[in-house]
């Protein structure tokens, strides 16, 4: 039977590698696996109405803004409600911060993880059947278990994450995650409703020719990043921007190359959020061997101080984070 680079058959799924990476780690109790495989249960859900939504009366926005000021799409609604029950009701949960919810939403206290996710980003690209994406982090909480949650379980340095990963409402769907032992990738398999392995330890080359970055933006770029764009135009480099994060993400950790988006005029700190969406995508840059910064220093050695704070945002090849981060000097 052929085997891919870990050693294990073509066509494992997902319940499967979960199981077989659980029995790697002797004291592994499987609750974060169990975790995973709510996640996953609840991406399959959301693919199946993000297929649906031209036909369904769910495309649009939903007619109230969400925390960040954003005009919520009635998918984004829908996603948080179907991963929020989906973690309460998979009981491996004590908290969840998500862009959809100011405040921390309280799951069962006698529970050790917490999970900060951006249920469904770049929605806005729902109605035109763009690439849109779930980006989750997980952490053990630092309260003790049964008590109740406190801030600071989820505000907790991107470094201290236990696993982090996406899924990829694409050409087809993905979920790629972490536990810091590699990246890994799943194909959803639609007639089996399976995630099967497809893409074993993910890599990303540390050099690349695809810039990520809105050049609409261009006059409130700070004049570093205005010089780096000059630099990659000068290098004959690529201009690739979906905007939808995970996918861009996505393409540049698989082909090398690096998304930006900078501090600005109109947003100070960047606008991406640091706890559920740059911090996650950094743990799985680092892990696929690429590099995440906020221009100046890891994103994983920020302490977060609010639930919502953003991060201006440099991710993708480990070369080339460090060059635009010269121009930023
Ligand atoms: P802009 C989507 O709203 C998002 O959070 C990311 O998915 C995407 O990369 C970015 O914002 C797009 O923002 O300002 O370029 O439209």
């Amino acid at each position: 039977m052929s085997k891919n680079s870990l050693g294990l058959p073509i066509g494992t799924t997902l319940d499967r590698f979960i199981k077989k990476k659980q029995d790697e780690f002797p004291y592994a109790t499987g609750e974060l696996s169990q975790l995973l495989r709510d996640i996953a249960l609840a991406g399959k859900i959301i693919n199946r109405e993000v297929n649906k939504s031209g036909l369904l009366d769910i495309a649009g926005a939903y007619g109230s803004k969400n925390v960040q000021g954003e005009d919520q799409q009635k998918l984004d609604v829908i996603a948080n409600i179907r991963f929020t029950r989906a973690l309460r009701n998979g009981g491996q949960v004590c908290a969840i911060v998500s862009e959809e919810d100011e405040e921390i939403i309280h799951l069962n206290p006698n529970c050790r993880y917490v999970v900060a996710m951006d249920p469904l980003d770049g929605s806005s690209n729902i109605d035109v059947n763009v690439s849109i994406g779930t980006i989750f982090s997980i952490y053990r909480r630092i309260s003790p278990v049964g008590g109740p949650v406190q801030e600071e379980d989820v505000l907790q340095k991107g470094q201290e994450q236990i696993a982090a990963g996406y899924i990829l409402y694409g050409s087809s769907t993905m979920l790629v995650y972490t536990t810091g032992h590699g990246v890994h990738g799943f194909t959803l398999e639609p007639s089996l409703g399976e995630f099967v392995l497809s893409h074993a330890i993910l890599k990303c080359p540390e050099d690349g020719k695809i810039y990520s970055i809105n050049e609409g933006s261009w006059k409130y770029f700070d004049k570093g990043t205005q010089s780096y764009i000059e630099d990659c135009k000068e290098r004959d480099l690529t201009a690739r921007y979906i905007g939808s994060l995970v996918a861009d993400f996505h393409r540049n950790m698989l082909k090398g190359g690096i998304y930006i988006y900078p501090k600005t005029e109109n947003t100070p700190n960047g606008k991406l959020r640091l706890l559920y969406e740059c911090n996650a995508l950094a743990f799985i840059a680092e892990q696929a061997g690429g590099q995440a910064t906020d221009g100046h220093q890891r994103i994983l050695d920020i302490n977060p101080t609010s639930f919502h704070q953003r991060s201006p945002f440099y991710i993708g090849s480990t070369k080339m984070v460090a060059h635009a981060m010269s121009f930023l000097k």
